[in-house]
């Protein structure tokens, strides 16, 4: 089979979240509201402010905007989760970050799987956060018996899937038509099961150790819980869901509303009631379930290490001095008091090594380097910019954020789930259960930064031919 019949794992990638995000509507009709809702506001900012429809043109990620999605998973053994590693591998996906949510009260650890070339993303960076429940974490020894023997014995991938997986390891893609059936089979894995693979009461006892050891453990799949459109003004959205009969969370987490927007900021829809049918004869046979909901994100510049640290700072001396029942409006207003030390102007936020960004040259810089009186020379980046032949454009941030995260759990699980763990993180646990270290996020924006260095200092040493 010759490499040219194969699909692209981008291709691959972009069929399936398409597929996916069909399903989900089904399953979830407010996605579909949200989804649309989105669209409209997206539709109004771009009209409002051409300065950022401009930055979005130009970075190219106007055309990835309508098809970017994410969604979670929450998968329950080291097994299955060396088997999404594989699965997501086929689209060009790969584990990125580590997320620790013990800290937070949820029992779980956690990565992201996304593409991470350059090219893949703009194509389409469809992410999926993936948790791995800790079952350690699961106090009473019994009942943590029960789960772990519950979950040896299903299989969430189906046959075909993994024939699939084993077929694109050795030969290396899929043709159009595998491709089809790969993206059929590996949907089943994340689709809604309404038959739960336990009793009545083994459900509820799991419901009281969490509630998401319940929704990881009981069913016979990792139903996908949501799946995320990515808005360009998070506030617009947010006031608009209840005239959609949207119930949104009250506060949007991550960073406030700003000029340049930061990282990234999330709110979601509360879970929706779904109903069950449990196994055996404890006398129960149905009941309900809360797991799926809806959210939307606004993303903004990814962060440098020193960036991030401002952040994280920033945003824990925020929650360290909230009040009690404190609303929305007031916790706005006070991150947003806290957030004025952050530089809010691009130039600033990269002079002082705050924020990534990509390098590229101007149309003045194109026609300067394939002028014919071109003289190649090693100018600093600084004068190219000043001289206007090079842009520094913000590097989007593709990646998510823990106390977020953990936000995000808490207002779907009920406020009352926070539980006290005393878990240290286990990256090293998380990496052997996956078969594969997870890369650095930030890393990648560094190596993203500097080869778009690399390609300015080429141009102006030689002339490009176009
Ligand atoms: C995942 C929650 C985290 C996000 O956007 O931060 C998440 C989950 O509930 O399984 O999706
Ligand atoms: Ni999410």
């Amino acid at each position: 089979m010759s490499e040219s019949q194969f699909v692209s794992s981008n291709d691959i990638r972009t069929r399936f979240s398409q597929a996916m995000s069909r399903m989900y509507r089904q399953e979830v009709p407010q996605y579909g509201a949200l989804v649309q809702l989105v669209a409209e506001v997206n539709a109004q900012t771009l009209a409002a402010e051409p300065g950022l429809a401009r930055q979005l043109s130009e970075s190219g990620e106007i055309e990835r905007l309508d098809a970017e999605r994410h969604g979670a998973i929450r998968l329950g053994t080291p097994a299955e989760l060396a088997t999404m590693r594989r699965l997501f591998a086929v689209m060009g996906m790969q584990p990125v970050g580590y997320y620790d949510l013990s800290v937070a009260g949820v029992p779980v650890h956690s990565t992201a799987f996304r593409p991470v070339a350059d090219a893949a993303l703009m194509s389409n960076p469809f992410r999926v956060f993936t948790s791995l429940l800790r079952l350690e974490l699961i106090a009473d020894e019994a009942l943590r018996i029960k789960a772990a023997s519950i979950l040896e014995r299903r299989r969430i991938f189906t046959k075909g899937a993994l024939a699939l997986i084993e077929r694109f390891e050795r030969a290396g893609g899929l043709t159009a038509k595998e491709a089809d059936e790969f993206v059929a089979e590996a949907l089943q894995t994340f689709c809604w099961h309404a038959e739960a693979t336990v009793d009545g009461q083994t459900y509820d006892k799991l419901q009281q150790a969490h509630r998401l050891i319940a929704d990881v453990v009981c069913f016979k799949g990792p139903h996908i819980n949501h799946l995320t459109p990515r808005t360009l003004d998070i506030d617009a959205a947010q006031a608009a869901m209840p005239r959609c009969g949207i119930i949104a969370k009250e506060f949007i987490e991550g960073p406030p509303r700003r000029r340049c927007a930061i990282l990234l900021r999330q709110t979601s829809f509360k879970a929706l009631e779904e109903k069950v049918l449990f196994q055996g004869d404890d006398g129960r046979r149905s009941g309900t379930h809360t797991a799926r909901f809806g959210e939307i994100e606004h993303r903004g510049i990814a962060l440098t290490r020193a960036g991030r640290q401002r952040y994280d700072q920033l945003l824990a001396d925020v929650r360290d001095g909230a009040v009690a029942n404190e609303d929305a409006e007031a916790y706005a207003r006070r991150l947003a008091l806290a957030f004025e030390a952050f530089p809010d102007d691009y130039d600033t936020l990269r002079r002082e090594g705050l924020g990534f960004f990509r390098y590229v040259l101007t149309a003045q810089g194109k026609a300067a380097v394939g002028a014919a009186d071109f003289e190649s020379s090693s100018r600093e980046l600084e004068d190219l910019m000043a001289e206007g032949l090079v842009r520094a454009q913000p590097m989007v941030y593709e990646d998510f954020l823990p106390v977020s995260a953990a936000g995000i759990f808490q207002s779907n699980l009920g406020s009352v789930e926070r539980k006290h763990y005393a878990a240290q993180d286990d990256q090293a646990a998380f990496e052997a259960a996956l078969g594969a270290a997870v890369h650095d996020e930030i890393e990648l924006y560094a190596q993203a930064q500097t080869r778009s260095i690399e390609q300015v200092r080429r141009a102006f040493q030689a002339p490009v031919s176009a």
